[in-house]
Order: C-alpha cells, then sequence, then structure tokens
C-alpha cells in the first residue's frame, strides 16, 4: 500500500504488485481503474491516475494523499516528447501560364499542435520556367522573417517558433520567363526542429500548363532617307516570329500616309499579301516559330507632307506575345523642300546692240507638292 500510494513509477507494475500483495493477504477481490489521455503523445506532459477501490470490508489505513471512502488514488506526471503537426498548400491563380504573363501563388502554412514548432522554415522552389516578381507574407502570431529577391528562382521564410493554431500566408507573384517542356511545376516545403507526427502534409506542388506564346517582331525600313514628289521608293519589311509558340492568325497591316501611293508589293512564302493604292494587309494563318520573312512595297510620293513622312507598320496575333514593345515599326524619311526648284533666264533676243533694250525672262518653278511658295515671274531687264 505505502509503495502503490507513495510512488507510481511504472504503473502496471505498481498496479499488479499492489494487486498481487491484496489477494495475497487479504484474499479479497479489489476493483481498480487507471485513466491514460488519449492525446498523450499529443502533450509536452501528461498525468495519469490510477486509484483503487477495496471492498467495503477492507478498511483502508494507508495515509496516501488522496484518499475518499476507502479509494485510494495517486498520480504523477510524466515527460512527453513535443511534436507539432506542421502543415502546408499552395494554390496557383491561373491553370496555364504564358511567357511573359505574371501570376501568383498562394502557400498557406499552420501548426496544429499540440506542441510549439522550432525553428520554422518554409521554402518555395520555383520551378523552371519561373523567376520572382513580387511576394509577401504574412503569419497570425509572432514574427516570421521574409527577404524575397526579385528575379530570384526561389523564396525562404523563417520564424523561430509557430505556436499550436498560428497559421499564416506567403503571397508569391511570379514571372514566366520560359516555356518549359511540359509544365510549370512549383514546390513549396515546411520543416522545424520540433519533431512531426504527420510528415505527410509538409509539402504542396502546383502544377500548371504552358500556354502558346509567340514573340513576334516586325521591322522597317525605306530605301531612301528623303523623297522628293513624284519619285518612287521602296519600304522592305521584316516579320519574325521568335517563338516558342507558332503564332495564330498572325496579320501584318500599313496604313500608307495620304502623301504615298502604293505601287507593287511583294510578301515571302507563309504571307498572303493584299494591298490597295493606300494599305496592305498580310496575314498568316499559323506563322511558326522561327518565321522570317519579308514584305517589299513599293511607292509613289504624291504629294509632300508638312514636316518629314511617317508610315507605321504593325503586326498582331491571337497567340499572346510576351513582348509587344517590337510589334510595330515606324520608318521616316525627309522631303526636301528645293531639291527640284527649277529657274529658267531666257533673253527675249539672241542678240543685242550697245543702247537696245530687251527683255529676260526669269522663271523660277515649284514642282507640285512644294513647300516653298509658287513664285513665277517676268523680270524685264535693261543693259
Ligand atoms: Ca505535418
Ligand atoms: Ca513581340
Amino acid at each position: 500500500m505505502t509503495k502503490f500510494c507513495g510512488s507510481v513509477e511504472g504503473h502496471v507494475l505498481s498496479l499488479s504488485t499492489f494487486v498481487a500483495r491484496l489477494f495475497l493477504a487479504l484474499l479479497v477481490v479489489l476493483g481498480f481503474s487507471m485513466a491514460i489521455p488519449s492525446t498523450a503523445v499529443a502533450q509536452t506532459t501528461v498525468t495519469n491516475v490510477v486509484s483503487i477501490t477495496p471492498p467495503a470490508t477492507i478498511v483502508n489505513t494507508n495515509a496516501c494523499g488522496s484518499v475518499t471512502s476507502g479509494v485510494c488514488s495517486a498520480t504523477d506526471l510524466d515527460d512527453v516528447t513535443p511534436s507539432a503537426n506542421l502543415g502546408v498548400t499552395k494554390v496557383a491563380s491561373v491553370t496555364t501560364g504564358t511567357v511573359g504573363s505574371t501570376f501568383t501563388y498562394v502557400v498557406t502554412f499552420g501548426n496544429t499542435g499540440p506542441s510549439t514548432a522550432n525553428s520554422v522554415t518554409i521554402t518555395d522552389v520555383l520551378g523552371a520556367g519561373m523567376v520572382l516578381y513580387t511576394a509577401s507574407a504574412q503569419i497570425s502570431a509572432g514574427t516570421i522573417t521574409f527577404n524575397p529577391v526579385v528575379g530570384a528562382t526561389g523564396v525562404t521564410a523563417t520564424t523561430a517558433t509557430l505556436g499550436n493554431g498560428v497559421s499564416g500566408t506567403l503571397t508569391i507573384v511570379v514571372t514566366v520567363n520560359s516555356a518549359p517542356a511540359g509544365s510549370l511545376t512549383n514546390t513549396v516545403g515546411i520543416t522545424s526542429t520540433t519533431p512531426d507526427p504527420t510528415p505527410g502534409n509538409n509539402t504542396a506542388t502546383s502544377t500548371i500548363s504552358v500556354g502558346a506564346s509567340a514573340n513576334l517582331g516586325i521591322t522597317k525600313v525605306a530605301s531612301v532617307t528623303s523623297g522628293t514628289v513624284g519619285a518612287t521608293f521602296n519600304y522592305v519589311i521584316t516579320v519574325g516570329n521568335a517563338g516558342p509558340s507558332a503564332a495564330a492568325n498572325a496579320t501584318v497591316t500599313d496604313v500608307l500616309p495620304t502623301q504615298l501611293t502604293l505601287i507593287s508589293g511583294v510578301a515571302s512564302a507563309g504571307l498572303t499579301l493584299q494591298t490597295s493604292t493606300t494599305q496592305i494587309t498580310a496575314t498568316a494563318a499559323s506563322l511558326a516559330s522561327g518565321f522570317a520573312g519579308t514584305i517589299t512595297l513599293t511607292v509613289q510620293l504624291n504629294s509632300a507632307p508638312a514636316g518629314s513622312l511617317t508610315n507605321t507598320v504593325g503586326i498582331t496575333s491571337t497567340t499572346p506575345d510576351p513582348t509587344p514593345g517590337n510589334n510595330t515599326a515606324t520608318s521616316t524619311i525627309s522631303v526636301g523642300a528645293s531639291a527640284d526648284l527649277g529657274i529658267t533666264k531666257v533673253a527675249s533676243v539672241t542678240s543685242g546692240t550697245v543702247g537696245a533694250t530687251f527683255n529676260y525672262v526669269i522663271t523660277t518653278e515649284q514642282r507640285p507638292g512644294r513647300l516653298l511658295d509658287q513664285h513665277r515671274g517676268h523680270h524685264q531687264h535693261h543693259t
């Protein structure tokens, strides 16, 4: 009795000893109960209570700490190894990513206990085809250290302790910078120095498909740097697709300024050219990745613009273009105001004598479209 109630190290053995002693010495039947909390594995300490109720005919004379109507109880406290069930999930804001696009991953992490998790690290590896655009972190309690680097291929967040019930999120915006074969795959993991009884939920992976994209590009060069009214010259337009995908429904459009009249046009194979005197369109149902071709336009300057002559060509596609800045091209040429200015001087006589009077007719000519004022005059000249 004294041993049982005074020390309960090794509950089963103590009980057995106690029961055996009662059987042997008193020849009575004892009832007892012992309860270990079901959450024992999840607690840092566990309290065990053992109680024995002797038959009414037995008088318990033991002076243990807890005796109620003959019931002798004892309690001990045992250490349990701390454990914390950390978990992490990941959700992408899109199901398809295209080169040049940005989208968001939301990582949710938390500790469902029972212990506080120490030295927690959350590591997100962006995966091929993605770099970090921007990111932020939130936590429901405590502090989190998070220093994302723009352009990096991953992020890491740390916290010294993550309490039972504490959760947080990482919001990670990425830019798709290339199109890996297959898919865009991103994995996040959470670790701690505190044992995790359920490791299966400590990583999460998001996989999304890679969408088609095509970087179309266009340039335009005139065969002259300056023009005169009536002159003809060429524009050479280059059309390219730097991929990675074929460009669907590619269309090149060049609306000529009113001072130009289209004389003729020719396009490389793969482009279907349609022309009028004022504009051209060149189309392709699918322009393959790597395509490079030209469109050559012969135009005539029918009048002079107020300033320089500007002509812009553009290309579009129904396939997303990660680099839209090179989808238009402009050529500017000057139009010389006096290049063709003519002047003639004709005398009214072919021979003269001293004292005779005759005329010079001087003609200045400005051809159509010149910026100079028309000036034509007759000047009488006396010698
Ligand atoms: Ca876990
Ligand atoms: Ca482009």
